[in-house]
């Protein structure tokens, strides 16, 4: 008997507690009896695999009223709270032991026991009058090496909805666990605490989410959007990366995918890290390539091969510019009978999905994040509110989509990663696609690099660039200098080590306009796949290795039936000496700021590519057209 059974046994009806008991793990107990004493819920349901539980959690986020039916009858509709429309980084934080805390001090941390105090403090009796549930997922495929077990402990039918289509349930994976094993689970508590009458969380001022890595352990109270309130999705992210960075793996924000040669029967497997509005989810969905996960991919190293998986099941996508003409896939599913929450977007007096950039008419009225909504109506600062909301969303199984590639979703072992890419949001530095002549080069030139710049979409100026070293910032739950050098270990250890290439889909020209259509990243991905595979010649550049006129102009007409002039191609392919030498001071100010302890080769490494950069200018001038540089 577990200290735990009484208290778990008088929450819980006789078949939810044979399922806890089943599994025969003190450790789980002990997580969930805890916060049954402590958050004091009105009842415990438990979920397993089964069909029944899944639909079970669909009906109850129905009938609590955290989701409604729609006009298709296996879609739902979720609003979260006015002010709950995106990750919350300010009260987002690491509860640092105290040993730890200078170490960890350029992110945002709380001393271990200050944060639990306050957490255990907010989380006191959150749940009175609540129904809980219990569910058990595995980060990535179950009972295979990439494996990470969950437990969730939710008050919010929708979080636990969400994860069922989102991940996979491991409840047998648990069944199975070993006994010195049975205690490595991540755990996740939330609530979203008080609601209002439109069930949304009150009190956001008390949100907090604060993550304990010594213990994987997620606290997350008073929210509701799923960046802020689903346990396996950033928050497990960012015990992976810190459990990771011990263990010697990766955890990466980024999408897998497979590049299809069909003339050359050839699958390449891509993995790509791009900031958010920068092109992650269009190039995993670039027509006739497949899809094998948009957001987080776990890399290990299985018998000396660089293998991936994505760690999701399903997708929570921005649903905003979604439409027939750019993102015809999605749309298309989108607009099917089938389970689709959508989240912060208008539901129409006809229960119909609206949103900002679907290229259809919205109605002058109906519901949507702000309550009841009319064309015109102001919020409480005197803004517009807009038909939906920026941020809003979709969250759908993935392998709805006929671009999916079944083996290496499916695959226990992941799929062998041949080329990785970096891609930024830059006007005028970055070429749209080069090789980095090694891995260290890439780690260092092409993902520390990364930047994205502010767009008019964004609040504040517009083309500040932001640092986002591997698009990865938010989530890097240890030291930058240490996760970087980690990252350069990872993949020198491998027998075959993937090609590194950054693209950039945002270069303009002098008039500020864009200068290659959205479809131009399938010919960046195509040369990129074509020189993991020993074709196309290259110039050399100070910073790696660039296509020929030659070979885009036929990329162009074969995959696009585009014309790419020469004149295009000479401005989008020039080295801007001056421009990557700030780019590179930017990024060792911004190493130097967030970790004083950055070994110093990555520093020297920075500086000797800046050295190369000066002495590049004084040979070739400050713009160097394509195959003037000679290494
Ligand atoms: C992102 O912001 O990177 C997302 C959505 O994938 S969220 O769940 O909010 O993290
Ligand atoms: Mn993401």
């Amino acid at each position: 008997m577990s200290k735990y059974d009484e208290v778990l046994q008088g929450l819980m009806d006789d078949k939810s507690f044979s399922k806890l008991a089943a599994l025969k793990n003190e450790k789980v107990m002990e997580f969930l009896g805890t916060f049954a004493e402590h958050c004091e819920p009105a009842s415990i349901y438990v979920c397993d695999d089964s069909k029944e539980d899944n639909l079970y959690v669909r009906k109850q986020a129905l009938e609590k009223g955290e989701e409604f039916p729609m006009a298709n009858s296996e879609q739902t509709i979720h609003w979260d709270g006015y002010g709950d429309q995106a990750r919350d980084k300010k009260n987002t934080k690491f509860m640092v032991y105290k040993e730890n805390l200078d170490r960890m001090k350029s992110l945002n941390s709380v001393e271990y026991e200050e944060g639990l105090a306050e957490i255990m403090t907010i989380s006191k009796g959150i749940m009175k009058g609540k129904d809980v549930v219990v569910l058990f997922f595995s980060e990535g495929p179950t009972e295979s090496p990439f494996t990470i077990p969950c437990v969730q402990f939710t008050d919010s039918w929708y979080v636990a909805h969400s994860e069922m289509i989102l991940y996979r349930t491991a409840y047998s994976h648990f069944l199975k666990m070993k006994d010195g094993d049975k205690g490595n689970f991540f755990r996740f508590v939330h609530s979203a605490g008080e609601l209002d009458e439109r069930n949304c969380t009150k009190n956001l001022d008390k949100r907090r989410i604060y993550m304990d890595t010594q213990n994987n352990i997620v606290y997350s109270m008073n929210d509701q959007y799923a960046g802020n309130s689903v346990g396996l999705k950033k928050h497990s992210m960012r015990l992976a990366i810190n459990k990771s960075g011990k263990e010697g793996w990766l955890c990466e924000h980024m999408f897998v995918m497979a590049a299809i040669d069909n003339e050359k029967k050839r699958k390449t497997y891509f993995c790509g890290a791009y900031p958010s509005a920068c092109g992650k989810t269009s190039t995993a969905m670039i027509p006739g390539e497949q899809i094998v996960g948009d957001d987080i991919a776990y890399f290990r190293n299985i018998n000396g091969e660089f293998r991936a998986v994505n760690v999701e099941f399903g997708m929570f996508g921005i649903i905003k510019d979604v439409n027939a003409k750019d993102d015809p896939l999605i749309f298309e599913n989108l607009m099917k009978n089938q389970e689709v929450i959508f989240s912060n977007v208008l539901q129409g007096p006809d229960k119909k999905p609206y949103w900002l950039g679907m290229g259809v008419e919205a109605p002058a009225e109906g519901k949507n994040h702000f309550g009841n909504w009319k064309k015109g109506i102001k919020d409480d600062k005197g803004n517009e509110v807009d038909v939906a909301h920026g941020n809003a969303r979709y969250t759908m199984r993935l392998d709805y989509l006929a671009n999916i590639d079944k083996g290496g979703f499916e695959g226990k072992e992941g799929v062998k990663v041949e080329g990785i890419l970096y891609g930024g949001r830059d006007s005028d530095t970055t070429v749209p696609v080069e090789e980095s002549p090694s891995w260290k080069d890439g780690i260092l030139l092409k993902a520390a690099t990364l930047e994205s710049e502010t767009t008019s979409a964004t609040l504040g100026a517009e083309g500040v660039r932001n640092p986002s070293p591997m698009a990865n910032l938010d989530f890097v739950s240890y030291p930058l200098g240490e996760y970087t050098m980690n990252n350069i270990k990872f993949g020198e250890g491998v027998k075959n080590t993937p090609k590194v290439f950054s693209n950039n889909y945002f270069m303009r020209n002098k008039d500020g306009n864009f200068m290659t259509s959205k479809l131009a990243k399938k010919v960046w991905l195509h040369w990129a796949e074509g020189r993991i595979h020993g074709e196309y010649e290259s110039y050399d550049t100070p910073t790696g290795k660039i296509p020929l006129y030659k070979d885009l102009k036929e990329l162009f007409k074969k995959h696009l039936n585009e014309d790419f002039s020469e004149e295009d191609y000479t401005y989008l392919f020039t080295f801007r000496c001056t421009k990557w030498i700030e780019k590179l001071e930017r990024t060792k100010a911004f190493y130097a700021k967030m970790d004083a302890n950055t070994p110093k080769e990555i520093f020297e490494y920075w500086d000797t590519a800046i050295d190369k950069i000066r002495t590049a200018k004084e040979k070739y001038g400050d713009e160097i057209k394509p195959g003037t540089f000679k290494g």
